[in-house]
């Protein structure tokens, strides 16, 4: 029995087909740089979007048709809901998913029986991933939307809630194990606050640090091999988060002790609602050795919230794509589309639709990002950019053979620096305009 009848296993035709459910640049086994592109982004579908979400927003509720649903929360249902996931994950040719626990399995009375029910929907997880192949990117466990999580989770002024949380990711770390997870992300959706007023900033991130190293020791006592990632997020739902970007999660991790344990996991319409772009938080995250994985989607500019929309534009693919090939990679990261189909977009073929848009932009991005790595322009103009900082008085600083007192004299003997020289920024732009034309 088929979910997606009318929907046939999606294929690379190449960039002159005008069939709407063919990849025209995603090409699984081409090669660039040396490898599949496949092993380039290692795309996953994101549970939640994808299977639970229904199009609700603060005006309406949902209206998304899904056919296989029968209008209930039952473990039953979460069962069938699992084949409906796989068939779309194989339709659509790519080998990782990622969910929340409260995605795949519904809550029970208790902690005991929903780890229980959690337990009915990993064995079918298992073996759909045993029959496909498919792998999960990764799992996290979902610490925002019971009413329990009101006033956060690791951060709660409740000490029982923070142990709550404690006890439902340890279930989730044991869950991820099980399934073969190559990373495990924390988002702390309400760890932050929406008052000072009521609010002790320094005790509560000193909870949210002692809750990391307790997640670091549990994962060693189980021999859970996969990367930790923190996915930054500034505000929403609450109003300041802690982990706002990729620059305060860094300054939260060295703080307490954490780096060696943590990489993180950067999303773009988190990146763009902190004020920043994407490329931004990217090249902070990776020039500290620390980026982890990618949650690809993008926002709208004239919406000031997280619409996690599908992304398709080729500037924003590209850029992502450069900073990743320049640090050799993802592994064992992914690009997830956390990213979601238009309220209006309510067929179940839609979300073939955004998910081919979104594969296709990566495939031209890492086209265009290898063609400019190649061809070495904006390498080659970079660097010498920095030629003065190669020799002479430059090198000297960098090497830490003058202070203060010898820059005086070296600048006294001199009187004046050298020229600058232009930063050719519309020029740089003409250029990637080239790049981005041929692709
Ligand atoms: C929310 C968000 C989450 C995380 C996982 O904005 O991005 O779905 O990716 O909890
Ligand atoms: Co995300």
């Amino acid at each position: 029995m088929s979910f997606f009848p009318d929907v046939p296993t999606i294929k690379y035709e190449g960039p002159s087909s005008r069939n709407p459910l063919a990849f025209r640049h995603y090409n699984a086994d081409e090669i660039i740089e040396g490898k599949p592109m496949r092993d380039h982004f290692r795309f996953a579908v994101a549970y939640w979007h994808t299977m639970r979400g229904q199009g609700a927003d603060p005006f309406g509720p949902g209206c998304a048709v899904r056919p296989w649903e029968d209008g209930t929360d039952s473990v039953d249902m979460a069962i069938k809901r699992v084949r409906v996931m796989f068939e779309f994950l194989e339709k659509l040719g790519v080998g990782f998913y990622c969910f929340h626990d409260r995605d795949v399995a519904p809550e029970g009375a208790n902690l005991r029986q929903t780890n229980a029910i959690l337990d009915q929907v990993v064995k079918v997880l298992k073996e759909e991933q045993q029959r496909t192949g498919i792998k999960l990117l990764w799992g996290t466990a979902n610490l925002f939307s019971n009413p329990r999580y009101v006033h956060g989770a690791a951060t709660s002024c409740n000490a029982d809630v923070f142990a709550y949380a404690a006890a439902q990711v340890k279930k989730c770390l044991e869950v991820t194990k099980e399934l073969g997870g190559e990373n495990y992300v924390f988002w702390g959706g309400r760890e932050g606050y929406t008052t000072l007023l009521n609010t002790d900033m320094k005790r509560e991130l000193d909870h949210l640090a002692k809750f990391f190293h307790m997640a670091v020791d549990y994962k060693k006592k189980i021999g859970f091999t996969g990367q930790f990632l923190i996915e930054p997020k500034p505000k929403e739902p609450t109003t300041h988060q802690y982990d706002f970007d990729a620059a305060a999660c860094l300054n939260f991790l060295r703080q307490y002790g954490l780096t060696d344990h943590f990489k993180l996991n950067l999303e773009t319409n988190h990146a763009t609602l902190a004020g920043h772009t994407m490329m931004h938080d990217m090249i902070v995250a990776s020039s500290a050795g620390m980026l982890g994985s990618v949650d690809a989607n993008r926002g709208d500019l004239l919406l000031g919230w997280d619409t996690d929309q599908f992304p398709t534009d080729l500037y924003l693919t590209t850029s992502i794509m450069m900073v990743i090939l320049d640090q050799g990679g993802l592994a064992p990261g992914g690009l997830n589309f956390d990213a979601k189909v238009r309220r209006e977009s309510f067929e179940p073929v839609d979300l073939f639709h955004a998910h081919i848009g979104g594969m296709d932009a990566f495939a031209r991005g890492l086209k265009v990002a290898a063609k400019i790595r190649a061809d070495g322009v904006l390498k080659d103009f970079v660097k010498q950019r920095y030629a003065s900082w190669d020799s002479g008085i430059g090198a000297e600083i960098e090497q830490g053979k003058v202070g203060f007192a010898e820059l005086e004299t070296y600048m006294l003997n001199k009187g004046n620096p050298d020229k600058n020289v232009s930063g050719r920024q519309e020029m740089l732009e003409n250029i990637l305009n080239g790049y981005i034309e041929l692709a």
